[in-house]
């Protein structure tokens, strides 16, 4: 695909300076969980020629590459930043940053209460379907699914519908909430059938730490305007907090194409 191949300018003379655009993943650049199209791969590799391009997901980086890239072509390739998990785990041209792990943090005793406790909730909520894999351990998170993270596609969308209207992980998170008030945990509705758990501060904000540290680099580049795109912007979804963070331009978006027509519009593609 063109976007492997084409020649870029270095980070340091891209266009239009000091800036960087990062986007969330899941109905931002992709359909929920499914992978991007290449209109969208062609529109982000011209936007490259103008400015520093990331993104910033919730999903774990083996997602991302699914989503993102193809056998042939690393997601490394195709964005200068990568930030999978909040920027949990983070890449820059290809090459890993410094990551942190949310069991270093929260310790092996506490965490083990936290699986027991979201275990026998699992086992004692009256959904109308399980499957399997109800908590997923992540470098700077877990994942957790009432449903569990093998459901299908319809499945999921079956799981959202129910979810809407009966509440079932505004529930969980208020019952975690009660059970582990000394725990300083975030609690955040990313996707479509669960939801993250990650110490507080390690929401999507996290990825501007990296942005900062661009300046002391030899040519490092100071960014001081950083563009957001995502869906989850209301209070509570998981792009909230980067979207109103005086740091970013936030972008509220309706998908994939929306997403499209406000990069058109905003950068002049
Ligand atoms: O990227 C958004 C979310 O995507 C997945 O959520 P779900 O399976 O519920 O659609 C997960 O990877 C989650 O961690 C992530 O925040």
């Amino acid at each position: 695909m063109a976007a492997a191949i084409t020649i870029l300018p270095p980070l340091h003379e891209r266009p239009i300076k000091n800036t960087v655009v990062l986007f969330d993943v899941d109905e931002t650049l992709t359909p929920a969980r499914r992978a991007v199209s290449p209109e969208m791969l062609q529109l982000l590799s011209a936007l490259r020629q103008k400015v520093a391009i990331g993104y910033v997901g919730g999903s774990d980086f083996s997602k991302q590459q699914e989503q993102l890239g193809s056998s042939s072509i690393p997601v490394t390739s195709l964005f200068d930043f990568c930030f999978a998990e909040n920027g949990l785990t983070a890449y820059r041209l290809g090459v890993p940053l410094a990551a942190h792990s949310f069991i270093k943090w929260i310790g092996e005793e506490e965490y083990k209460k936290l699986v027991r406790f979201v275990l026998h909730y699992v086992a004692d909520l009256e959904i109308p379907i399980k499957r399997g894999t109800f908590l997923e351990f992540k470098n700077g998170m877990v994942n957790i699914s009432p449903i569990g993270r093998n459901a299908s596609i319809q499945e999921r969308k079956d799981f959202n519908k129910f979810d809407l209207e009966h509440g079932i992980r505004p529930k969980f998170i208020e019952a975690l909430r009660k059970e582990f008030p000394h725990l300083s945990l975030t609690y955040s509705i990313g996707g479509e059938i669960s939801f993250d758990v990650f110490p507080t501060g390690w929401d999507k904000t996290y990825c501007l730490n990296h942005l900062a540290n661009e300046k002391n680099l030899p040519n490092g580049v100071d960014y001081t305007t950083i563009h957001f795109f995502g869906d989850k912007t209301m209070k509570g979804g998981n792009d909230y907090e980067i979207y109103s963070d005086p740091r970013t331009i936030g972008h509220s978006v309706k998908g994939p194409a929306d997403t499209m027509a406000q990069i058109r519009e905003t950068f002049g593609l």
